[in-house]
This record gives structure tokens, sequence and C-alpha cells, in this order.
């Protein structure tokens, strides 16, 4: 079965709006394969005026804009924080949910998550959820274990059948800003063993669900990364700050 490929820029707290006009005149020459999805995720800021920018309708085909994070609730006295009803209305279509820098400096729960993922879901968002082991729990062996215990919170809250509509990032927390990378071996494992836990509750789903390989994933190491069977694509850091580079990712896919 062909599964979408996506590519999704994570551009962190980084970027302006100069950044937002080049990338948008960068992707706006990019011959993509069929099939392939391209996702940038600028900070809240910079969402409208992504989305201004964008405007053009072969672009639109192409490139859809995503959030870095959203609230759990729906409207209320919660400062700083930002609703799915908020990002919909600055054009957003996917969002990434639990991305490790959020986990750890942020403290957000694998509940929470869950939580976050049902909320984008009733609002027609697209979650892509982030999961992945330490270093320390890669060398101890736990990797299956953390990736499990990371996901059975959103199996349980939203449902398998609901995995149908989201997108999950695996991002080894080691390769995360350190410049490593896993192998494409290592990382096709990995995603296996993810493609075998959502099909040991449902099959059909497990087919289709679009998993992304993130942390440190550049121009140098994405084709063979992308090439892996279970590898549908990328959540890009770094590299998705430097137009020509992210091109070449997208290209890749
Ligand atoms: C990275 O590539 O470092 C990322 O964290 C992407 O989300």
């Amino acid at each position: 079965m062909k599964r979408r490929s996506i590519i999704a820029a994570n551009w962190k707290m980084n970027g302006n709006l100069s950044l937002v006009s080049d990338m948008v005149s960068g992707l706006n020459q990019l011959q993509l394969n069929e099939n392939v999805e391209v996702v940038v995720c600028p900070s809240f800021p910079y969402l409208p005026a992504f989305s201004y920018a964008a405007q053009d309708e072969n672009l639109q085909r192409m490139i859809q804009l995503g959030a870095q994070n959203v609230s759990e609730h729906q409207s209320g006295a919660y400062t700083g924080e930002v609703s799915t009803q908020m990002l919909q209305e600055c054009g957003v279509k996917y969002v990434i949910i639990g991305h490790s820098e959020r986990r750890n400096y942020y403290k957000e729960t694998s509940t929470l998550i869950a939580h976050k993922v049902a909320k984008a879901l009733e609002s027609g968002l697209t979650p892509i959820i982030c999961i992945g082991e330490s270093e320390m729990e890669r060398d101890s062996d736990q990797t299956n274990t953390v990736l499990s215990a990371q996901l059975q919170p959103v199996i349980d809250e939203i449902g398998i059948e609901k995995f149908a509509d989201v997108v999950i990032a695996y991002e080894p927390v080691w390769a995360i800003g350190t410049g490593k990378t896993a192998s494409p071996e290592m990382a096709q494992e990995t995603h296996h063993f993810i493609r075998t836990f959502l099909a040991d509750n449902q099959v059909d789903v497990a087919e289709k669900v679009p998993l992304l390989y993130g942390g440190s994933m550049n121009a140098a190491n994405c084709e063979k990364l992308l090439a892996q069977a279970d590898i549908d694509g990328g959540l890009i850091g770094g590299a998705s700050l430097k137009v020509d580079e992210f091109k070449v990712i997208c290209s890749a896919a």
C-alpha cells in the first residue's frame, strides 16, 4: 500500500519574516514527487504571514501550514495558550504535539499529549505526534517499552481507528539537535516496531499511518533514511531553516 509521504519543517523558536518569504519563494520552484506533502511549522507569530505569502493556488496544493503546539482547552483563562480554533483561523492544518522539547522542558506528560491529540482531531487538525527514547533508554534496551508507553495513552484516549487521521514522528531524543542521527537500519527497525505495535491493535490502520523520522535529518542523510520501507517522511529541525537544504530533502521524498 502506498502511503502519503510528508516532509515537515519544525522551525522551533527560530526564523523571522524574511525566512518566511524566502521559504515560500524557494518552495514555489519545487517539483515534488506525486504523493508528497510539505508542511512548514513556524512559530505562532509567523503563521498568518506564511499563510498570506503562500496564497498562490499551486503553493496551497503543495505546502500545508503547521503549528508547533496547541492547547488541550477550547478557550478561557489560559494565559499564553493557543487554541485549535485560533490555529485554524490562521490557515493551520497540522500541529506538532509532544515534541521531546515539550516533554522535557515543559513537562508535558503522555496523558496531556493524548488530550491535545484528541482536541486537535476534534477540530479537524492533523496531529503529528512525536515519540522517542533517550540515549540512556536506548542503551538499556528500553526503546520499545518507552515508545509503547508514549503511544498507549493516545490509543486509550482516541481509540485506534482514529490513528488513520494522525501522523507519528519517531525522534530519538539523543539525535535531536546533536548532529547524531540513527543509522537508516536502526531507524527502520524502530519504525517497523511502531507499525507492528499499531498493527497489534488494528492492522488496517497501522498500514495507513505515515511514520516520519526526526532527529538531525539533513540533505546528506535524507536519501537513505527515506528509502526505508517504514519511513514515510521526516520531521526536520535545523536543516529546515536553510531553504536550499530543505528543498533537497523535499525532493528526496
Ligand atoms: C530535529 O531534527 O532536531 C528535530 O527536533 C525535529 O523536530
